[in-house]
């Protein structure tokens, strides 16, 4: 038997991840993404928008979140893919209906898709408490990089896949695949996995 588990001292060089981040709240999720953006970089990833490793996509607010980050799941470009929010209660029930949307719809994304997307909204009373964890105490963005960054090299392990490359097809898995997994891969969820160039443009 074996044990598995992410490492943080390897060549991340080929490493891709997505960072996908709520308009809404946006002095908050700008800062969550400053730290995000600190700890990728401090652990060696080239942070440049024009560079290899990672693309942003905005978009208007948390509800919208899941969508993308599926999306960029399925093509299969990326080893992770961070969602950054913040959804603050106010004095309506639209705090429930987004934050509730947000979780189900981002464990759904991973889930159906194999790649870790991780679930970086703060989910918050006050504005005051999300600046606290954006920031002013500490900034859980940093947090959410580091969960990446750990499940990215976990899922290579356990995918067998050392090193990215997009168009190989031979890649052995370390773990036989499960009757689900397989059937995930066998309903096309993967469409654009073959060509991703194709569907993610790379102005992104
Ligand atoms: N979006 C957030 O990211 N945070 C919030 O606190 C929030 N509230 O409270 O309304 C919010 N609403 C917008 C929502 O995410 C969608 O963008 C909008 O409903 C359009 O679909």
């Amino acid at each position: 038997m074996a044990v598995f588990e992410g490492n943080f001292a390897q060549d991340i060089s080929e490493f891709r991840f997505a960072l996908v981040i709520g308009r809404f709240n946006d002095l908050v999720t700008g800062k969550l993404l400053s730290g995000c953006q600190d700890c990728l970089k401090r652990h060696g990833v080239d942070i440049n928008p024009n560079g290899s490793q990672v693309d942003y996509i905005w978009v208007p607010g948390s509800f919208e979140v899941p969508l993308v980050a599926r999306q960029l799941a399925l093509s299969d470009r990326y080893d992770a893919i961070i969602c950054l929010g913040a959804v603050i209660k106010g004095q309506t029930p639209h705090f429930d209906y987004v934050a509730n949307e947000a979780a189900k719809g981002i464990a759904a994304a991973g889930w159906q898709t194999g790649v870790p997307v991780i679930f970086g909204i703060l989910t918050t009373d006050t504005m005051q408490q999300a600046l606290e964890r954006a920031g002013i105490k500490s900034n859980h963005g940093w947090n959410y990089a580091m969960n990446a960054l750990e499940m990215a090299s976990l899922m290579r392990q356990l995918k067998g896949k050392q090193t990215y490359n997009p168009s190989d097809e031979d890649t052995t898995p370390a773990l036989p695949l499960s009757q689900s997994e397989h059937s995930i891969l066998d309903s096309g969820l993967t469409p654009e996995s073959k060509n991703p160039q194709k569907s993610i443009s790379p102005s992104l």
